[in-house]
């Protein structure tokens, strides 16, 4: 009788522990020690860097980025962090596929490849943001590294131009046509009651606008066949261009 109970708990025994070591296998190392790319996340081939590594913190409050404006070169691995001191923030760069978010003192981090010259503005998109989130705005300039061809120049091309306005109602219009595979030329200006309209964001595109103090802002881009939607930097307003 002893013999049976003792190999009944044996068996136990063995059960537990074999239970423990595959619970142990399925966990793995911890899965903040990989930094995924956001150019990968995004599905894009993964790239290579050609520059330095930079790590860059920006810290936000209520209702800023600072710093509000970050110089990189193309092609410079950065390492970004949003750290929020007070208040609940995010930051979108459309561009790289960075979108972040963080509650009052956290820390969120992504990799990506500067791979698209130019000056790219970034927003905080978290919708807890508060009153001041529209002034909430910085832009990342990527410059030139080293000699490079220059860029053939657009003035040869024959573009379409389209004009986008922003006010307390939204974007008006909200639905445009345009030819696909002919460039666009696109005119954006908010007035000073559209809140958070006066960011323009067209995700297929990679196109974010920032129209501030009724300032006109232009953006160009070659649609390819299909819908192209367009939002304020909370979603909250919406329209579209149709590419036929
Ligand atoms: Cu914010």
């Amino acid at each position: 009788m002893d013999k049976g109970l003792i190999g009944i708990a044996f068996i136990g025994l063995l059960a537990f522990a074999g239970f423990a070591l595959y619970a142990s296998s399925q966990t793995g190392p911890s899965a903040g020690s990989t930094a995924l790319l956001a150019n990968q996340q995004a599905g894009q081939p993964q790239l290579q860097a050609t520059g330095r590594l930079r790590e860059i913190t920006v810290e936000a409050t209520n209702w800023a980025f600072s710093p509000s404006r970050i110089v990189v070169s193309k092609g410079d691995r950065v390492r970004l962090t949003l750290k929020t001191v007070e208040g609940n923030h995010g930051i979108i760069i459309l561009p790289f596929g960075v979108s972040l978010a963080a509650g009052p003192g956290e820390s969120k981090s992504v990799e990506f490849v500067a791979d698209k010259e130019g000056t790219h503005n970034f927003l905080c998109n978290n919708a807890l943001c508060g009153q001041g989130h529209s002034e909430m705005t910085g832009q990342l300039i990527v410059e030139a590294s080293g000699t490079q061809a220059p860029q053939p120049t657009a003035a040869i091309l024959n573009f379409q131009n389209i004009e986008i306005k922003a006010n307390a109602q939204g974007f008006e219009p909200k639905n445009i046509k345009v030819k696909a595979g002919q460039p666009v030329k696109l005119s954006f200006t908010a007035d000073s009651n559209a809140g958070c309209a006066r960011a323009l964001l067209i995700k297929k595109a990679s196109i974010s606008l920032l129209s501030k103090g009724g300032a006109t802002q232009t953006a160009e881009f070659t649609p390819e066949k299909g819908t192209y939607q367009f939002t304020c930097s909370m979603s909250m307003f919406k329209g579209e261009i149709q590419a036929e």
